[in-house]
């Protein structure tokens, strides 16, 4: 009987020494531990041993149990200590290993332009709106002074989508949104940089979806020397602080009298260039002082009320800022000319 007790011991540290994961090992129990172990029936089979044999057997058992009941805790032990240093390896994290590079993004030269044009008159107090790019017939043309069939309504011809529903052809239209929104008070302030689109054919300095930036001031004695002196201001914040503006007289419905807006050739300074087509000037905007009808007809009475609006080229303006011959080229996303601009954002 002692005998069959030594054989079950090792037998159960052998089989012990193969256990390598928990599931074996709670196996292992219960096969060496448990109700139907082979000590177990061993002690069941007690009865049969001669009675003073009996304690020195049952002794014998339970020394044994003992024996591998420490020797699964300690297998336990083992067990867990070998499973948590497997983890800690394959989870360490190697400090000295570069990091992933992460691609920067950058403002689009347009957008960089639009937010700088934006500072600038946020500068000089003017606050900024926005509004629709599908325009009525009304706001786009009609309360601006340019009735159906004006001819002038040429010059800006569109994509219509009714009758009376089309893409704005220019930022104007909240010229008149806004003093409708504003009366009776003053001044009106405002700057409305968006989107426009016109039938022009695509070439190096037009496109047929472009941006641009309207600027409306209203109030009792506004004058032309108003308007001359806030695009000077605009002009030295957004080129250099000797940039020369230079007025011309146009023609706007819209606005009387008119001028487009030129400023000094960045390119050549003046003296004359490709750029510039040789007269040392480069158009960027139109503006005028508001035409009276405009005026009345949204609530402003001319005879108390003045005001002057121009409308700029924000893709005009990024081009000779950044020296960018083609207008097209803001457009196409080519990364050659986008990460000229990755400056962080
Ligand atoms: C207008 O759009 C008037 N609404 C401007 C205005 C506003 C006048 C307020 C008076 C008072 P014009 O069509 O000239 O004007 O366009 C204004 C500017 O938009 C131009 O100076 C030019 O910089 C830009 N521009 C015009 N057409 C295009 C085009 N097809 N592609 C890119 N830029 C253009």
């Amino acid at each position: 009987m002692e005998t069959t007790i030594l054989d079950i011991e090792r037998e159960a540290l052998g089989a012990l020494e193969q256990v390598a994961d928990r599931a074996a090992l709670e196996e292992w129990r219960v096969r060496y531990l448990g109700k139907k172990s082979p000590l177990s029936q061993v002690m069941r089979q007690l009865g049969s041993v001669a009675a003073e044999e009996r304690p020195r057997v049952g002794e014998a058992v339970n020394r044994c149990r003992d024996r591998l009941q420490t020797a699964w805790e300690t297998a336990k032990e083992a067990l867990s200590e070998r499973l948590l240093n497997e983890r800690l390896a394959s989870e360490r994290v190697d400090v000295t290993l570069p990091g992933r590079r992460r691609e920067r993004g950058a403002l689009h030269p347009l957008v960089r332009v639009m937010q700088e044009v934006e500072d600038i008159f946020l500068g000089m107090g003017f606050t900024i709106a926005e509004g629709p790019e599908v325009e009525t017939d009304e706001y786009n043309f009609e309360k601006l002074n340019l009735p159906k069939d004006h001819p002038a309504r040429d010059m800006q011809d569109t994509f219509y989508l009714t009758d009376a529903l089309l893409l704005r052809t220019h930022t104007s239209p909240m010229q008149v949104r806004t003093m409708e929104a504003m009366r009776p008070r003053v001044p009106v302030k405002v700057i409305v940089p968006g989107r426009v689109y016109r039938r022009d054919e695509d070439d190096a300095t037009h496109s047929h979806a472009f941006n641009q930036i309207e600027g409306l001031v209203v109030d009792e004695g506004i004058r032309m020397s108003d308007l001359k002196g806030v695009l000077e201001q605009f002009a030295r914040a957004m080129f250099g602080p000797d940039q020369a503006v230079r007025l011309r007289p146009s023609f706007f419905p819209f606005t009387e009298p008119s001028a487009e807006v030129d400023v000094r050739c960045i390119n050549c300074g003046g003296a004359g260039c490709r750029v510039c087509k040789d007269t040392g000037w480069i158009e960027i905007l139109g503006a005028g002082m508001v035409h009276p009808h405009v005026l009345d007809w949204a609530g402003y009475d001319h005879r108390r009320y003045s005001g002057f609006a121009f409308g700029m080229g924000v893709e005009r303006i990024a081009m000779l800022k950044y020296g960018i011959e083609d207008i097209r080229h803001l457009y196409q996303n080519d990364l050659r000319l986008l990460r000229q601009f990755a400056r962080p954002v």
